[in-house]
């Protein structure tokens, strides 16, 4: 099974307009590469912003209510979302477990919404580090992934990001051991609850201060299809040979 690299960057409360100054060179950059999907999850302020200026990549909301509608102070339903130019979001990002006390039924219902406004999905899953010192990071991770999934989940709308919550920002990355079998165990999973060939289509990226140094290590393994980026998204020139190392 042939799956297609994804790289996304997710810029979360980063960016003001003059940050989209690099838009053009990361749609280079991923030109260059069309065996290479590209996009970049930008706070909502910019969504529309970033759209107009996309060439060669796509833009992505980070975040989407479960509602379409109604008496939400603050909150985006994914139709808003789509009329601004997002043709995806990130759901379940542990940021949002964390600071929103997100629960895995919230984040399933929000895949949905999103579902149903035709806004491709990437759904965040990941220990932290008390989890993985206890050693049961794989079979928190599979719980936390089956009860997050959405009904009906599907390869063509629906990636996985791993995410262990440790290696977020903090420099530190588990190992390419570590990291193979949490990818082997998340298709598994997949498998057993959607179906081998779902499983086997379904793109699970990596996630957790991927930068330029390490991304062409992560990419060669054979369950990871790509990474969701934070910090070295914000830059061009340090988000480029990431995108790079994934073709
Ligand atoms: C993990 C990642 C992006 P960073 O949250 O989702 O961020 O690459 O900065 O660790």
């Amino acid at each position: 099974m042939t799956r297609k690299m994804l790289v996304a960057g997710n810029w979360k409360m980063n960016g003001l307009r003059a940050h989209l100054a690099d838009i053009a060179a990361i749609g280079d950059a991923a030109k260059a590469h069309p065996g290479v999907e590209v996009g970049l999850y930008v706070p909502a302020t910019l969504i529309t912003a970033a759209a107009e200026r996309a060439d060669g990549i796509f833009v992505g909301a980070q975040d989407c209510h479960a509602k379409s509608t109604g008496a939400h102070t603050g909150c985006l339903g994914a139709a808003m979302l789509g009329e601004a130019g997002a043709t995806s979001v990130i759901v379940g990002h542990s940021e949002r477990r964390t600071d929103q006390h997100e629960s895995d039924a919230d984040i399933a219902a929000k895949a949905l919404a999103a579902r149903a406004e035709d806004l491709s999905v990437v759904l965040c899953v990941g220990e932290s580090l008390e989890t993985r010192d206890s050693g049961s990071a794989v079979s928190f991770v599979l719980d936390q992934l089956l009860a997050s999934l959405p009904e009906g989940a599907a390869a063509d709308w629906l990636s996985i990001a791993y995410e262990p919550i440790w290696a977020i920002g903090t420099g530190r990355i588990p190992t390419m051991e570590q990291i193979a079998e949490m990818h082997g165990a998340i298709r598994g999973a997949l498998a057993a609850r959607l179906g081998a060939e779902t499983a086997a289509a379904m793109r699970i990226l990596y996630g957790g201060s991927v930068n330029a140094g390490n991304a062409a290590d992560i990419f060669t393994l054979e369950d990871v299809d790509g990474g969701l980026v934070g910090g070295a998204s914000l830059k061009a020139e340090t988000f480029g040979p990431i995108i790079t190392a994934a073709d």
